[in-house]
């Protein structure tokens, strides 16, 4: 699993309103829109959940420590959909108490291995990997409108990408997989509705949608890719070359929070606890 570097999300905070204007012209939906659609949340719902809410989002120092500006990144998405927001001053366990201390009801906390979203009203959990994988479902499905005609390939059948393909299933889209562990794709040998490609290069071209969900650099050429390929790509670092993605940067949704976290968010407030 990927562990996000500071470099990551350096700088992205002041550029929140600028992406949420980009995924509005690629996909003709907000990010609000695309974590409500991906939790099958109405938009409504959630507003109407805003005042129900004040979220904590806590610093975790175990394993290899705070990852710079990645809690205040956290705090300024959830700002950004609407709710009131903080990050606690203490770190780990005091940081929890002063959550609750401050009445907060839903909890943003990540270690190492995993970043989870607590509704303690509700008491359920959304996982950050489960809301990745359904929030670029989601946003691709804005972009490419008919996954009934045009199957979508998933690459990587990780966390992320099982979730994308649960979620893609759950659309009656088309769907093919494709993951060097055959590990990985063995599930979905038993499901004749879905494809198992086995090799990336001849697979590609073949497919206009995308959802690129590996933890690998530059396993992506542009000659490669469907001149035509819309792609989701929430994988960091992600697969496409720097100048694949120069080349489709207008048809690509890429970042490495906003979504995930956007989404955890509507999972959280479902009023039917939708669990990960
Ligand atoms: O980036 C991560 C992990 N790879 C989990 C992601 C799950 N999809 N964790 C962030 C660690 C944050 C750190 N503990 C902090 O600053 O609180």
């Amino acid at each position: 699993m990927t562990r996000l570097k500071a470099e990551d999300i350096a700088g992205l905070e002041q550029e929140l309103a600028a992406y949420d204007r980009e995924l509005r012209q690629k996909t003709g939906l907000t990010l609000r829109q695309i974590a409500c659609t991906a939790a099958g949340l109405r938009e409504r719902a959630l507003l109407e959940a805003v005042p129900a809410y004040t979220v904590a989002v806590i610093p975790v120092t175990s394993g290899l420590g705070i990852i710079s500006g990645f809690a205040r990144f956290v705090q300024s998405i959830i700002k950004h959909l609407g709710f009131n927001v903080f990050t606690t001053v203490e770190t780990d366990v005091a940081g929890l108490a002063e959550a609750v201390a401050k009445q907060a009801g839903i909890l943003f906390l990540a270690d190492d291995y995993r970043f989870i979203a607590l509704n303690l009203v509700t008491r359920t959990v959304s996982d950050n990997a489960q809301a990745t994988g359904i929030g670029f479902s989601a946003a691709l499905h804005g972009m490419a409108k008919d996954f009934h005609a045009t199957p979508v390939l998933v690459i990587g059948a990780g966390p992320v990408g099982s979730a994308a393909i649960a979620y893609l299933r759950g659309l009656q889209a088309r769907i093919a997989v494709c993951d060097l562990d055959q590990a990985k794709t063995r599930p979905y040998e038993s499901m004749p509705e879905i494809k198992i490609e086995r090799n990336l290069a001849e697979a590609l071209p073949k497919y206009k949608y995308i959802i690129e969900a590996t933890p690998q650099a530059n396993i992506i050429h542009h000659e490669m890719l469907h001149p035509e390929a819309l792609l989701a790509v929430p994988g960091i670092p992600m697969g496409l070359t720097p100048a694949a993605y120069a080349l489709h940067q207008d048809r690509i949704i890429h970042d490495p929070l906003q979504i995930g976290v956007a989404t955890m968010l509507a999972l959280a407030v479902h009023p039917n606890g939708k669990r990960s």
